[in-house]
């Protein structure tokens, strides 16, 4: 691939992973000689200070009184041709369908009144699709925006198969599955570190995610209990959101609250990953889990549930071990039978890490670029 391209590339800049995903695949084509122009809200989480052929624009949505819903959708696609224009960008590449699809093929359509052509490229990440989309105060014009689209991925075949049963898609959709940077995780099992969390030589269980319900947040408590009942062991949970309150008041509730640390937001969960034994993904659905594919890198064997996209990447009794969704006290014991026997966690966290370079970003992002070479072409 000789040629650099000037890419748009529309996420939502917070800590989930799609935002995750679409930040660090801006890096790293930026790192190949792309031109990279981020249209977000706010600067992506994950965008560090290394700018080389990276831009940043932000898009400001004014109060105005009249308001009452700001119009953050007509502001993104009025940036998106604004930046598309004056850049003079190659395509735009637009994670996560809500509004960033919809916002995007209108951008196109109104270049196209003005004789350009920008090709669309939508990312499907999950939540998009399995809750909010198939809502019906969105589905039409979810529908639409992927039909519109140029390309369209989705980050698993469960994904894929989950938005032709919920939408009337008529175009291909194209798996690109998620990956990890292994260059810039950290594999150094920091010693300082372990002993602050576990000062006795406790084993050490983590989970990270938004809190949301769909996460199960108190499902990883109940595990845990479980597993400190039988094995010394620590908890630490990485993120933030609505059921956090929940998660702390059961782990009030069963007395274990010294051995759970609820640490809040991390910016660089991989810094932290090294001294982890096992990470919980107890979810009700995911469409791939990004946050459990970045643990395996970091050599951490991963115990969840078996829904979704899971499957596509933890191998069960290999990496890590699945359970149905729900089902703790399974969870718990495979978590015990993993914590138990010093050698045969060392051999999943190995083949744990082993997994994760499949999933590397050396083997996934010529995907994408050859994805946009095939849009440019059939223009
Ligand atoms: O999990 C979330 O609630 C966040 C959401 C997002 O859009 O950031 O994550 C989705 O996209 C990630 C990146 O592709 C996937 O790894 C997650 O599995 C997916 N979440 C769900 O499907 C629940």
């Amino acid at each position: 691939m000789g040629q650099h391209l000037k890419i748009g590339i529309v996420c939502y800049p917070t800590f989930g992973g799609s935002g995750v995903v679409a930040t660090e695949l801006g890096k790293a084509l930026a790192d190949k000689g792309h031109e990279i122009h981020f249209i977000t809200y706010s600067q992506p989480v994950r965008l560090g200070s290394s700018r080389k052929n990276i831009r940043y624009h932000e898009v400001n949505v004014s109060d105005y009184p009249l308001f009452l819903y700001p119009p953050y959708e007509l502001v993104l696609a009025s940036k998106m041709v604004d930046v598309a224009k004056h850049e003079k960008l190659d395509l735009l590449h637009v994670h996560y369908a809500i509004p960033h699809a919809s916002a995007a093929i209108t951008a196109k359509q109104v270049l196209r009144e003005e004789g350009i052509h920008l090709p669309v490229i939508t990312t499907l990440h999950g939540t998009d699709i399995t809750l909010l989309g198939k809502d019906a105060s969105f589905e039409p014009v979810i529908s639409f925006a992927i039909n519109k689209s140029d390309a369209v991925t989705a980050v698993s075949h469960s994904l894929r198969l989950d938005t032709y049963k919920l939408f009337g898609i008529t175009s291909e959709i194209e798996v690109i599955p998620n990956f990890v940077n292994l260059k810039k995780m950290n594999f150094l099992e920091r010693e300082e570190m372990k002993s602050e969390y576990a000062p006795g030589g406790e084993r050490l269980l983590v989970h990270t995610s938004n809190f949301r319900p769909v996460k199960r947040v108190v499902d990883v408590i109940d595990i845990f209990a479980r597993v400190r009942d039988q094995i010394p062991s620590r908890l630490i949970l990485v993120g933030d959101g609505p059921d956090r309150t929940k998660a702390e008041h059961r782990s009030r509730e069963l007395g274990i609250s010294d051995e759970v640390i609820f640490l809040g937001n991390v910016k660089n969960p991989s810094e932290l990953l090294p001294i982890a034994d096992i990470f919980l993904l107890p979810s009700e659905s995911e469409s791939f889990g990004l946050a459990a594919l970045e643990a395996m890198a970091c050599g951490v064997p991963v115990i969840s549930t078996n829904t979704g996209g899971i499957p596509e990447m933890n191998r069960h009794g290999v990496t890590g071990m699945m359970s149905d969704v729900g089902d703790v006290e399974d969870m718990a014991r495979n978590a015990v039978y993993l914590l138990s026997d010093e050698k045969r966690l060392e051999k999943f966290k190995k083949k744990a890490k082993e997994r994760s370079a499949e999933f590397s970003i050396e083997k996934i992002l010529p995907r994408y670029e050859a994805l946009y070479n095939l849009v440019l072409e059939t223009v």
